[in-house]
């Protein structure tokens, strides 16, 4: 591979944070940027699972940084963040993966379980990136990476706080980006589509019928992987990405892009 490439996925000297990156699409976020030469943290909820992901990191040869705080809780942030900066070094990649969802209708689901997702899925990236965000600012560099969704964009029946949220996860990396760019700090968002993790394993395992729905309606005929993800947020976490502001890369197998097959009469 020509030295320039090579250069330009480089993240070697980069301190990444990947909020919730224990398992799942945080963890082969984690890995990608790991493996580009970023010193890597993760945080979690539960020691149990920290400790658990760092033999699943040393598998690949990752030596994973990892913390535990409450990405909702403001002073647990504070107290994280300021502990990555004298263990690690500042912050120079935000992935804020850590992300719930609740399934209920909106006339079952308590109003307390609502603000609870939209606290994990909305302000909590903001919480964090407001963290590390001034010291991007006085070095003119940065790269935030938000978890969106499809549900960024469309709505489903119960899932109701989890594409408010996400919805309002767009938007307000596009209002990130109105005001850091100027300073070299470029925030996008990843769209994922179906991906195989334990947050989809509900609606994907034992027949349930959502699998068919996916199959049916993903041109590529398949569930994404957690490292489809991984493989993006590299290149938004790269030099590659350096005028790519705003945007929110969809990682979906072409679902947003296909309003719909008759399943059997694709052909007509
Ligand atoms: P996942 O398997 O449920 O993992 C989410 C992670 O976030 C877990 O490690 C979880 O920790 C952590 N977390 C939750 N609340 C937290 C909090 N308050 N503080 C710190 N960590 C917290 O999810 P995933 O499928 O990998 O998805 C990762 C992200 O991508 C999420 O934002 C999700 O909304 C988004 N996404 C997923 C899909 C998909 O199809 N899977 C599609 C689009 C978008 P614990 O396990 O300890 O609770
Ligand atoms: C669901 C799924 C989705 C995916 C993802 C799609 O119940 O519809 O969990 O929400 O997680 O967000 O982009």
């Amino acid at each position: 591979m020509h030295i320039e490439i090579e250069k330009l996925y480089d993240l070697t000297g980069k301190v990444a944070l990947v909020t919730g990156g224990t398992h799942g699409i945080g963890m082969a976020i984690g890995k990608m940027l790991a493996k580009a030469g970023a010193k890597l943290c993760v945080n979690d909820l539960s020691q149990e699972r920290l400790d658990q992901c760092k033999a699943e990191y040393a598998k690949d040869g990752i030596e994973v940084y990892t913390l535990v705080f409450d990405v909702t809780s403001e002073e647990q942030v504070d107290k994280g963040i300021t502990q990555i900066e004298s263990e690690l070094g500042p912050v120079h990649i935000l992935a804020n993966n850590a992300g719930i969802i609740k399934r209920v209708p909106i006339l079952d689901m308590p109003i307390a379980d609502f603000k609870q997702v939209i606290e994990v899925d909305l302000v909590a990236p903001l919480i964090v990136a407001k963290r590390v965000v001034p010291g991007m600012i006085v070095r003119r560099s940065g790269k935030i990476i938000n978890l969106c969704s499809m549900m960024s964009v469309y709505g489903r029946q119960n899932v109701s706080a989890y594409a408010a949220a996400k919805g309002g996860l767009k938007l307000l990396t596009e209002n990130m980006t109105c005001e850091w760019a100027k300073y070299n700090i470029q925030v996008n968002g990843i769209g994922p589509g179906y991906i195989a993790t334990s947050q989809t394993a509900p609606i994907r395992e034992n027949g349930h019928p959502f699998n068919d729905l996916v199959m049916t309606r993903t041109p590529a005929g398949r569930w994404g992987e957690p490292e489809d993800v991984g493989n993006a947020a590299l290149f938004l976490a790269s030099n590659a990405s350096n005028f790519v502001n705003g945007h929110i890369l969809f990682v979906d197998g072409g679902i947003l892009a296909n309003f719909g097959y008759v399943k059997g009469e694709n052909d007509l």
